[in-house]
């Protein structure tokens, strides 16, 4: 199934499924996301009314299959796609699956791009040195992707949560995400950028599909303000990610279908048709 059961075979933007999740502490489910958006897009319009236009300027190639890999194969898989992707001087939207194919995803913009940041939109700053004796995961996704391109480099917006050893730099930014981004006007104008949204920023009040909720968090107009804001500055977007929709936490339509629109409305904010 595609994304709309669409897909535009000459779009520079590729939408890709990473079904993957690692050790997880409380409850398995990430892996399952990309299929189930694309499931509940069914149900959704091409249009956009934020947007204000159709919603088809894209090519939906699927899923990556890790069928009897081992951690470091998956990572290496995901790393040479999204490499593949950019040599072609295309775009992705990948759907995760958990905040970790994050990392292999930057490593391979890393390979191509060197001067690029990230805007990390994420209820928790994901920083830790190590997390359930494991140095790569969801929660320490963010701190190595600091070690590999620099701190200076890495934007957080919405946090609320975060463990003493966490290191809080001047680029992140607690609670509110439009105000915030906002003021990096300046970066995002003269730099590429890549965009990492892990959706348990939004508040779990109205979106509970995630692994790890948090309240306190903003609420879906924010978050599509925020989407439209980046895309005054498309032509510096390498890339997208959105993590972290779990439909085994909540199975209801309603959480699907809001993961479906928050991809249809990046892709649209990211494309020029
Ligand atoms: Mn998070």
């Amino acid at each position: 199934m595609k994304f709309f059961n669409w897909s535009k075979e000459d779009s520079e933007i590729l939408l890709l499924g990473i079904p993957y999740e690692g050790k997880v502490v409380f409850k398995k489910g990430s892996s399952l996301a990309p299929d189930k958006i694309r499931w509940a897009s069914e149900s959704i319009e091409f249009y956009s009314p934020y947007q204000k236009k159709e919603v088809k300027d894209f090519k939906d190639i699927g899923n990556l299959n890790f069928k009897g890999l081992k951690r470091e194969e998956i990572f290496e898989k995901i790393e040479e796609k999204v490499f593949e992707i950019l040599k072609e001087s295309k775009k992705f939207v990948l759907i995760g699956g958990d905040h970790t194919i994050t990392y292999p995803s930057i490593c391979a913009v890393h390979r191509i791009i060197k001067d690029f940041i990230l805007i990390h939109i994420d209820a928790h700053l994901d920083r830790r040195e190590m997390f359930e004796e494991d140095e790569l995961n969801y929660a320490t996704v963010i701190k190595k992707i600091e070690q590999k391109i620099g701190e200076e480099n890495v934007y957080t917006f919405g946090a609320r949560s975060c463990a003493k050893e966490e290191k809080v730099t001047d680029n992140v930014h607690f609670f509110k995400v439009y105000e915030n981004i906002k003021k990096i006007e300046n970066v995002l104008k003269n730099k590429k950028f890549y965009v990492s949204l892990d959706l348990d920023v939004l508040d779990p009040s109205f979106f509970p599909a995630v692994t790890n909720p948090e309240p306190g968090g903003i609420n879906f107009n924010e978050l599509i303000d925020t989407i439209i804001f980046l895309s005054n500055y498309k032509e510096n977007i390498t890339g997208f990610d959105v993590v972290e929709y779990n439909p085994m936490i909540s199975e209801g339509l309603a959480w699907s279908v809001t993961a479906s629109i928050i991809i249809r409305e990046i892709i649209g904010a990211m494309s020029n048709q």
